[in-house]
C-alpha cells in the first residue's frame, strides 16, 4: 500500500511532467529569437541577403551588419556608397561610416578617400584602437597600415555625371533618388543582440570637407541593447541638428513603439527646421524584433528581412504627397 506521502510525490510529478514537452532539454528550454535585418532604399535587398547568411547560422548581428553593406559599398552601381559614389563638387569620392554593436562599442570614420569598405575601418577603428572616429588623411593611414587597398573610387559614370553638374554647377539636394541613397542597416541576432551599420558617400557635390549625419554616432546611427537600434538617410544637416538616431532610440526606451518613436524624430525636425524641400527617413528595431520606418516626404522605402523573407516596404510619411 502506499503511504500518503508517496502518493502526494507521485501525483506531482506526474502533474509537473504532463506540462512539459517530452524531449525537454536544457537547449530546448531557450527561446529561439528571430533574427531580423532592415536596411534603407533598394540596395537594402542585397545587403539583407549577405547579413542574412551570418544571422541564419546563429552569427553576430555586428558581423552581419558589415557583411551587409559591404555589399554596396562595392557596388560600383550604387552611385551614393562606397565605389562609384557621387563626389564633391571638386570631384573628389569622400567616404562617411559607422558601427556600432551590442555592447555600445562603436568605430566610425570621416571624410576617407580611396578606400572602397569604410564601414570596415570603422569596425577596425573600434575593434583595435581606443578611439571612436578617424577622419581623412588619418583614416586612410590608418586603413593602409591595416592592409586595406588604395582604390580610386570615381568611376566613369560618376565622373561623367559629375562633368557635367560643373557647367551649372547649381547645388541643390534632390529629395528622393530612388535606388540612390546612404545604406544604413540594423540587425537582431539570434541570441537577442542588435547591431548596426550606416555608409554613404554623402550628399552629391556637397563642398570639399563636407561631413555629414552618417558617420556620427547618434545622428546617422545608434544602438543600444536593451532598447533598439536607430538609423537616418536623407539630408544629414537635419539629423544632426535633432541627433535624430539617438532620439529614435531614447523614446523607445521610454516605451514608444519603433514606429511611434520614428515618428516623432520626424516631427522634430518638422517643427524646428525648414524641411519643405528635404527629405530625411528613420528606420528603428527593437529588442523584440518590431520595426519602425517613417520619413518626412513621400518616396522614402526600406528592405526587411524576416523568417528568410526578403521584401521592399514603402515608408509612410508627414507630407502626403
Ligand atoms: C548625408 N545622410 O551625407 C547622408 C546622405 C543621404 O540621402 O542619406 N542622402 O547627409
Amino acid at each position: 500500500m502506499k503511504t500518503r506521502r508517496k502518493f502526494i510525490k507521485e501525483s506531482l510529478t506526474l502533474a509537473a511532467a504532463s506540462q512539459l514537452p517530452l524531449n525537454l532539454n536544457a537547449t530546448n528550454m531557450e527561446k529561439t529569437i528571430e533574427p531580423v535585418v532592415i536596411s534603407t532604399w533598394r540596395h537594402g535587398l542585397p545587403a539583407n541577403e549577405a547579413s542574412w547568411k551570418i544571422l541564419d547560422i546563429g552569427g553576430k548581428a555586428i558581423d552581419a551588419v558589415e557583411a551587409g553593406v559591404r555589399v554596396v559599398e562595392s557596388d560600383p552601381n550604387t552611385r551614393s556608397v562606397g565605389l562609384g559614389g557621387l563626389p564633391d563638387r571638386d570631384g573628389n569620392v569622400t567616404l562617411d561610416a559607422c558601427i556600432m554593436d551590442e555592447t555600445s562599442n562603436a568605430g566610425a570614420v570621416c571624410f576617407l578617400q580611396n578606400i572602397e569598405n569604410p564601414i570596415s575601418v570603422a569596425r577596425l577603428v573600434m575593434d583595435k584602437t581606443p578611439h571612436v572616429m578617424l577622419a581623412g588623411e588619418g583614416a586612410f593611414r590608418f586603413a593602409i597600415e591595416s592592409g586595406f587597398k588604395k582604390t580610386n573610387l570615381l568611376t566613369e559614370a560618376s565622373k561623367k555625371d559629375w562633368k557635367k553638374w560643373t557647367e551649372t554647377s547649381d547645388y541643390k539636394p534632390v529629395i528622393n533618388i530612388e535606388n540612390h541613397d546612404t545604406i544604413g542597416l540594423l540587425a537582431l541576432d539570434k541570441n537577442g543582440d542588435l547591431s548596426g551599420a550606416c555608409t554613404t558617400s554623402g550628399l552629391a557635390y556637397k563642398m570639399h570637407g563636407r561631413v555629414g549625419d552618417s558617420p556620427i554616432i547618434g545622428a546617422g546611427l545608434f544602438v543600444d541593447n536593451e532598447t533598439g537600434a536607430a538609423t537616418a538617410t536623407g539630408m544629414g544637416e537635419l539629423v544632426m541638428k535633432t541627433i535624430g538616431s539617438f532620439l529614435v532610440v531614447e523614446l523607445m526606451r521610454q516605451g514608444a513603439t519603433p514606429q511611434e518613436a520614428c515618428e516623432e524624430a520626424v516631427m522634430r525636425i518638422v517643427k524646428k527646421l525648414d524641411y519643405k524641400d528635404l527629405q530625411v527617413g528613420y528606420l528603428a528595431l527593437n529588442k523584440k524584433g518590431e520595426i519602425g520606418a517613417y520619413a518626412v516626404h513621400p518616396g522614402f522605402n526600406y528592405a526587411l528581412m524576416k523568417q528568410a523573407e526578403n521584401k521592399m516596404y514603402d515608408a509612410i510619411s508627414y507630407v502626403k504627397s
